[in-house]
C-alpha cells in the first residue's frame, strides 16, 4: 500500500506582512489522503492565531521501502511548580547528557523563539549551526504509524503526540545529543527535553502560563563534515514512529518512578512522575484551546438582576424563563411541603419514596400537555437517557437532530441502537434516511427549541414521517415548556397541531422553576418506563419541597399567561434592538444566539460584558461545533424594556471592541 505525506501550512497576509498561523503533517495510507487533507484544512480555519487567507495542501508519495520505522521514545513526566522549578530540571537532565553549562544552553530558548523551525546549536560551544538562520531547522516527513484519517486528530492539535513522534525522529538522527522544546503557544506550558538516552522527559512547566515565548534546540554533537548527514535526515528521511502510547499516562510502565532519574532530579523526592498528571495536562489542554470552564457562584436568588462577584448584574442566562424560581407563592408552597414532608424521600418512587404529591404532579403535567399519562425523572437528563433507553436497544434504529442535547446523544449512546444523525433541522434528510431504514423499530427524536440556537422544530412535517415510516416520535420541550405557544403549553400549541408526538419530555427546572424531568404520553408507555427507565428506577425520588415548587408553578403558568407573552415580546423587542445595533440576531424562543465563532473571542466578550454588568454565556465545544462559538442570550418575562435596550447596546459595543465582525 503506498504511503503519502500530506502537508498543510497555513498563513495570512496582515498590513503587508505574511504570518505563519498553523502548520502540520501526516503520513497516512493512499486512501487516508482525501479525508485527511479535509481535516487538516479544517484545522488551519479553525486555529486560535485567526482565519489564514492561505492555504497549501501538498501531498507527495512516500515509498515504503524508504521509511525508517522507530520505536517511540520511553515517556515519562516530571512534576514541578512552576517555571524557574521545570528550567532546573531541564538543567539537570542536561547535565546527566555531559554538558558542563546547561544553563548557558536554556538561556538561547528566548533566541529560538522566533524560528519557525528548530535552532541547532553545537553542544559544547554553542555555534550556531543551521544554514538559514531566520528559519531554523525543521524536523518533517515523519508521522506515527498507522495514522488514519479517523484517528489522526488533525483538526484539533495533540502537542503531546506531535511533539513526541519529533522528538523520537531527531532524537534518532546521527550526532545530536538532545533536544529541549518549549511550546509557544500561551497556554501550553508542558515542555520536555528528549534524547536517546533520557527518552522523552516531559517537564509540567517549562514557561508561565500566557506566555507565547516558546522555542526548540537541538543539541549537535560531533564533526562539521557530518552536518550535512544530520540535516538530510531531520529534514528528509521519511520516519514511522511505532507503538506511539496515545496519551502520555496511558502506558504507566514508561513513566514510572524506575526509569533513570538524574541526580539532581531525584534529590528531589517530591517531583517524582506524578500519577495526577494527565489532569492538568488535560486542563491545560482545554485552556490552550479556549475551552476551560468555571463555576460562578451566585450571591443571590434567580432574578431579572443577580448579585454575582461583588456587584449587580442583569442575568441574561437563566432558564429561569417566567421568573418562578424566586416566586413567593412558589416559595410558600415549597416550604409548606418541606415543613411536611420533610427534606428528604428517603428512597426510589418504585420502593418508599413515592408521596402523594409526585402522582399529583403528574397528572397536572399531563392534562398540562394534554397526554394520558406523565412521569417525574429528576432532572431532564435523567428523563432523556431513561426513555430512550428503555424503548430503543440493539437492532433498533434512532433517527437524531445533529444539534440535540447531550442528555439525548447519551440517551441514544447508552441504548446501542443504530444512530443516525440527520441534518439540523432538515426533513427531507430525515426522510432520505427515514425511507432507507423504514420497516425497523425506530425513534426520531429532537429538541422542540434547541437550546444553543433557539430555533424550533419544523414537528409538524417531523409527525408526518414518523407516521409515513412507523417510527415512534420523541420531543424535548425541555426549552419549550412555558415559552412557547399563547399558553406556554409548547410546540403542538405553537404549531396549532391536533396531533402529538408519542413521547414528550420536558423539565421543571426551567421554565417552572424548580428541579426535575417528566415524560409525557400514553398511558401503557409510562406504565412500561416506571418498569424499564434506569435512570426512574435507580434514582431516590424527588423531594417534596421541588415537586411542590412545581405544582405551585405549573399553577401560576396556568393562571397568568401574559408571562408567556410578555417572554415572547421581549425576545422580539430584543433581538430587534440587536439588529438595530447591525447584528444579526433571530429567535423563535428565549434564546437568542450570537455567534462569534472563535472560543476564545466568546469568552472575551462575556468577560468584557460581565464587567459592565452583564450576564451572558459565552457557549463553546462541546455545547456546540468547534469554531461555532457563541455568545448566548436567555431571556425572562420579569426583564424591562429599559434592561433590555441598555443590554443590546452593551453586548454590541462589546462586540466590536473585541474587534469581532458581525
Ligand atoms: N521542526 C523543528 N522545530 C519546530 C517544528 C519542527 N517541525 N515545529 C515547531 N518547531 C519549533 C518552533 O520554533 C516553535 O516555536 C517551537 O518549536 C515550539 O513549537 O509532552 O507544541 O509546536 O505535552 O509550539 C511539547 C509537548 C509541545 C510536551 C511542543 O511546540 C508534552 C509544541 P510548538
Ligand atoms: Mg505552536
Amino acid at each position: 500500500m503506498p504511503l503519502f505525506s500530506v502537508k498543510m501550512r497555513a498563513s495570512r497576509t496582515a498590513h503587508g506582512v505574511n504570518e505563519h498561523i498553523s502548520g502540520a503533517e501526516r503520513i497516512v495510507d493512499a486512501q487516508c489522503v482525501p479525508a485527511l487533507a479535509g481535516e487538516l484544512v479544517t484545522r488551519a480555519q479553525r486555529h486560535s492565531k485567526g482565519n489564514p487567507d492561505f492555504i497549501n495542501i501538498k501531498v507527495t508519495a512516500v515509498p515504503e521501502s524508504d521509511c525508517l520505522h522507530l520505536p517511540a521514545l520511553p515517556v515519562r513526566t516530571l512534576a514541578c511548580a512552576n517555571a524557574a522549578e521545570g528550567l532546573r530540571l531541564a538543567s539537570g537532565l542536561l547535565r546527566e547528557l555531559g554538558l558542563t553549562a546547561p544553563e548557558a544552553v536554556l538561556a538561547r530558548l528566548p533566541e529560538a523563539s522566533g524560528l519557525r523551525g528548530a535552532m541547532l546549536l553545537d553542544a559544547h560551544t554553542l555555534e550556531r549551526l543551521e544554514p538559514d538562520k531566520e528559519r531554523g531547522v525543521r524536523a518533517t516527513c515523519m508521522d506515527r504509524a498507522g495514522t488514519t484519517a479517523a484517528t489522526s486528530g488533525a483538526t484539533g492539535k495533540n502537542h503531546y503526540q506531535e511533539a513526541l513522534v519529533l522528538a523520537t525522529k531527531v532524537a534518532s538522527a546521527p550526532n545530536i545529543l538532545a533536544e529541549i522544546c518549549i511550546s509557544d503557544d500561551p497556554d501550553y506550558v508542558t515542555g520536555y527535553v528528549a534524547s536517546r538516552t533520557l527518552g522523552y522527559v516531559r517537564i509540567l512547566h517549562m514557561k508561565e502560563p500566557g506566555s507565547p515565548e516558546g522555542g526548540r534546540i537541538f543539541l549537535y554533537q560531533g564533526p562539521r563534515e557530518e552536518l550535512a548527514g544530520t540535516l538530510e535526515f531531520i529534514e528528509r528521511q521519511p520516519v514511522l514512529v511505532e507503538d506511539l502510547p496515545e496519551s502520555p499516562d496511558s502506558h504507566p510502565g514508561t513513566q514510572d518512578a524506575s526509569c533513570p532519574v538524574s541526580p539532581n532530579v531525584a534529590a528531589e523526592p517530591a517531583r517524582q512522575a506524578d500519577k495526577w498528571a494527565f489532569l492538568e495536562d488535560g486542563l491545560q489542554r482545554l485552556t490552550s484551546e479556549g475551552l476551560r470552564r468555571h463555576i460562578r457562584d451566585m450571591a443571590s436568588a434567580p432574578g431579572p438582576h443577580v448579585e454575582c462577584e461583588g456587584r449587580e448584574r442583569l442575568l441574561l442566562c437563566s432558564n429561569d424563563y417566567l421568573g418562578l424560581a424566586n416566586d413567593e407563592r412558589v416559595k410558600a408552597r415549597a416550604a409548606q411541603a418541606l415543613a411536611l414532608w420533610g427534606t428528604g424521600t428517603g428512597g426510589s418512587r418504585l420502593t418508599t419514596g413515592s408521596l402523594a404529591l409526585h402522582s399529583e404532579l403528574e397528572q397536572r403535567l399531563a392534562a398540562f400537555k394534554h397526554a394520558e399519562a406523565a412521569l417525574l425523572f429528576n432532572t431532564g437528563y435523567m428523563a432523556n437517557t431513561g426513555v430512550i433507553t428503555a424503548l430503543c436497544g440493539q437492532g433498533d434504529v434512532i433517527f437524531s437532530d445533529e444539534l440535540n442535547h447531550a442528555s439525548i446523544i447519551d440517551g441514544c449512546r447508552q441504548s446501542r441502537a443504530e444512530i443516525v444523525v440527520y441534518r439540523h433541522n432538515d426533513m427531507s434528510d430525515l426522510e432520505a434516511k427515514a425511507r432507507l431504514r423504514a420497516g425497523r423499530r425506530g425513534l426520531i427524536v429532537s429538541d422542540a427549541v434547541f437550546s444553543m440556537d433557539g430555533d424550533i422544530a419544523p414537528l409538524p412535517d417531523l409527525l408526518r414521517i414518523a407516521d409515513r415510516y412507523s417510527f415512534l416520535s420523541m420531543i424535548d420541550e425541555a426549552h419549550a415548556t412555558g415559552v412557547l405557544g399563547a399558553t406556554g403549553r409548547g410546540a403542538v400549541e405553537h404549531f396549532g397541531l391536533s396531533s402529538m408526538p408519542d413521547i414528550t419530555i420536558g423539565t421543571l427546572s426551567k421554565a417552572l422553576g424548580s428541579e426535575g424531568g417528566f415524560v409525557c404520553g400514553q398511558a401503557r408507555l409510562i406504565e412500561y418506563l416506571k418498569n424499564r427507565a434506569r435512570s426512574f428506577i435507580f434514582s431516590t425520588a424527588l423531594p417534596a419541597a421541588s415537586v411542590a415548587a412545581a405544582l405551585a408553578a405549573l399553577d401560576i403558568l396556568c393562571q397568568e399567561p401574559w408571562r408567556v407573552r410578555r417572554l415572547q415580546e421581549h425576545t422580539a423587542f430584543f433581538c430587534h434592538c440587536l439588529q438595530a445595533e447591525g447584528l444579526n440576531a433571530h429567535s423563535s424562543s428565549a434564546i437568542v444566539p450570537l455567534i462569534v465563532g472563535d472560543e476564545k473571542n466568546a469568552t472575551r466578550v462575556a468577560d468584557e460584558l460581565f464587567a459592565r454588568g452583564y450576564l451572558l454565556s459565552a457557549i463553546r465545544y462541546p455545547s456546540v461545533a468547534r469554531g461555532q462559538a457563541r455568545l448566548r442570550a436567555t431571556l425572562r418575562s420579569d426583564h424591562t424594556r429599559t434592561d433590555l435596550a441598555e443590554a443590546a447596546r452593551q453586548t454590541a459595543l462589546a462586540l466590536r471592541s473585541s474587534g469581532i465582525p458581525r
